[in-house]
């Protein structure tokens, strides 16, 4: 491909630049295999190819008789329904397996077994136990974490009939409600993965809604298996607090020992952290100035929040990292790593180590990485970076000099803390104020990855940009956060260039009581995407404070380059909370008109929330606009009714 086709392609001047470089070197991307791939299969594109036994793959073309059903009689509404739903269950398998993970080492720590680890964040382990339902008066942090980490592993299996702890715990009594009217409150996490599964297996459900009222289920299952995700990781590494960083590929230092660390879980992320630190000497003695740690993806954002580690990339420019020549190690977990990196690496010095038994690439370095040995395993991981070093070839480095700074680590607790330097008693009216005044209009939360049928990065910015101007508070996870990053949209830099002049004043306020060394910034980075349970936080308790239901909020989510299985279940979950949900790719369920009118319609009169498909992103960011405008204007309409006829607020759906 040409420069000029690269530059249609990403809105990263930084990935351009390597795309340049891997195609005169004609070392092949993503990016190039995306255009391999067209035409895409459009039986695949819009839902109705099944593959779910292997009497299959049946594909539906309507208009002919025979073939307007599969074999086995299943209709188009069933095979899309049965789709959709199945990423739902692989979204949430992901999520809730990397929480499980979190919730053991926390046993385990407090059971002495895993010595590496220990609770940092007391409080937020106190604040965690009484939100569950464990007593704390006169216990032991050890003895409160068992119980803690014990109720989390029970969200997985438990065999009562009650709701999830972690859901219960966090949603309010009109969504409890809902969640059991509507069936969809998982009561173990596994269950209603597996249950899912079960629902979907050739001649068991054939109701397309039934279907997706039990992908509703899976999707409840992903936000309980975050939340505790989230939670149970504060407690082991600390809360993450205000930190200054930078991205984009000009993170990577020519004349340091370059880690990229990638993937999703802080338990390996967070040691390499600690060993890199020990083992600077070491990297001075290999002739290097150092060692320099970077991140890719969700773990990378998780040694973000905590460490300040620059981000090197999002998921779609992974691969560039190593077209740098100057990666000496990439260390992966699990997901959202491309196996098109190891090809990378064959034509570099970069070593591509594995860690984890359920995610290997062939022709990698393997290190198990085990809680019980994590400092030691963590150690020998940094050392073979280090001892790659001398391997790197000078005359192939070429680092692209772009970079921006980033202001992160905005936990639902920064921000309280943040508010609560303006308003100590009720930190969260100070957010809530400012809508009800209309300073700020609403919030917009962006979520979700790149996805090669979108401009890298670009539908993120543009409607980021959009909404900024028009005054809505921005705040941002995963590798959305990472497009915005690259931008200058987690920085001072970006308010001066695209707030909104309430939206300005708003973060200017902030900014002047904040106390902090460094300017805030446009958009707030919450955290990796399991830290999507600090966004629905912040909803759940501004609507709590305003008095109203969460689908009344003008509050709404976009994932303007969503790819993974997990972006699909988080999506499903935020619009059960009531939350509207721009999608920006054209996820497969065209097939149906039935499936997609549930999804976009049906899902607004049950739930509040929706889905929003919209490849425009122009166009996607006024349809978010409009329902922010909408929600807000009712709500000062029942506000200014309420206290004229001297009742509450109406609580009635907006939708
Ligand atoms: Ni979320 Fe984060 Fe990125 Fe998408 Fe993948 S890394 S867990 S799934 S691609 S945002
Ligand atoms: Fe075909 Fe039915 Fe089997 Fe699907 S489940 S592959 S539609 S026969």
């Amino acid at each position: 491909m040409s420069t000029a086709e690269f530059e249609k392609r990403t809105v990263d001047p930084a990935a351009a630049e390597m795309l340049t470089a891997a195609g005169e070197a004609q070392i092949l991307t993503s990016w190039d295999r995306y255009k391999a791939q067209q035409p895409q299969c459009k039986f695949g594109l819009t839902g109705i190819c099944c593959r779910i036994c292997i009497q299959g793959p049946c594909r539906i073309i309507p208009s002919r008789p025979g073939q307007d059903k599969g074999i086995c009689g299943a209709s188009a509404y069933t095979i899309v329904a049965r789709n959709l739903v199945r990423y739902i269950a692989g979204g949430a398998s992901a999520h809730s397996d990397h929480g499980r993970e979190i919730a053991y080492t926390l046993l385990h720590t407090a059971e002495g077994h895993a010595k590496d680890y220990k609770i940092t964040d007391g409080k937020k382990l106190i604040q965690v136990a009484e939100k569950i339902g464990v007593a704390t008066e006169g216990r032991d942090e050890i003895e409160i974490a068992k119980d803690v980490a014990v109720k989390a592993l029970e969200d997985f299996g438990k065999y009562d009939h009650e709701p999830c702890t972690w859901l219960n715990a966090t949603i309010d009594e009109e969504r409890r409600l809902k969640f059991k009217h509507t069936n969809i409150a998982p009561t173990a996490i596994d269950r209603a993965i597996a249950q899912l599964l079960h629902q979907t297996h050739i001649g068991t459900d054939a109701d397309p809604v039934n279907i997706i009222f039990g992908g509703l289920k899976a999707a409840l299952a992903d936000y309980t298996g975050m939340s505790l995700a989230t939670d149970l990781t504060d407690v082991l590494f600390g809360t993450p607090q205000p930190v200054l960083t930078e991205a984009n590929l000009g993170v990577l230092d020519a004349e340091k020992v370059n880690v990229a660390v990638h993937g999703h879980n802080p338990l390996l992320s967070q040691m390499v952290v600690y060993a890199a630190r020990e083992l600077e000497k070491e990297a001075v003695a290999a002739g290097a100035k150092g060692i320099n740690l970077v991140g890719i993806c969700c773990t990378g954002n998780e040694v973000l929040m905590r460490e300040g580690i620059p981000t090197a990339s999002n998921f779609g420019s992974q691969e560039l990292v190593i077209m740098t020549g100057a990666l000496d190690a990439m260390i992966m977990d699990v997901q959202c790593i491309s196996p098109g990196v190891k090809d990378l690496c064959n034509c570099f010095h970069t070593m591509l180590i594995t860690t984890s038994n359920i995610s290997k690439v062939p022709g990698s370095v393997h290190i198990e990485f085990n809680e019980t040995t994590a400092m030691e395993d963590a150690k020998k991981i940094v050392k073979l970076a280090i001892a790659q070093y001398g391997k790197r070839r000078p005359e192939r480095v070429k680092i692209p000099q772009l970079k921006k700074q980033v202001v992160g680590g905005f936990s639902y607790e920064a921000l309280i803390d943040l508010f609560a330097k303006i308003n100590p008693d009720s930190p969260i009216s100070v957010l809530t104020d400012a809508i009800a005044a209309g300073e700020i209009k609403g919030v917009c939360a962006f979520a979700g990855c790149n996805n090669q049928k979108t401009i890298h990065d670009h539908a993120t910015i543009t409607i980021a940009k959009e909404l900024a101007k028009k005054d809505v508070f921005l705040v941002s996870t995963g590798c959305a956060a990472g497009a915005l990053a690259k931008a200058g949209l987690l920085s001072t830099e970006g308010v001066e260039a695209f707030a909104g002049p309430g939206l300005k004043k708003f973060i200017k306020r902030l900014e002047e009581h904040s106390g902090l060394n460094a300017g805030l910034p446009l958009v707030y980075h919450m955290g990796s995407c399991v830290d999507n349970s600090r966004v629905a936080r912040l909803w759940s308790n501004m609507a709590k404070n305003m008095n109203i239901p969460v689908p009344q909020l003008p509050f709404v989510a976009s994932a303007p380059e969503a790819m993974s299985e997990k972006s699909i279940s988080i999506g499903s979950w935020v619009i059960t909370m009531g939350i509207p949900c721009h999608v920006g790719v054209m996820p497969p369920l065209e097939g149906s008109e039935l499936v997609h009118g549930v999804t976009t319609k049906i899902a607004r009169d049950v739930f509040g929330g929706y889905f929003i498909f919209e490849t425009d992103p122009e166009k996607a960011a006024e349809k978010l606009y409009e329902r922010i405008e909408k929600r807000g204007w009712k709500l000062r309409v029942h506000k200014t009714a309420a206290e004229k006829y001297n009742s509450s607020p109406a609580r009635v759906y907006e939708g």
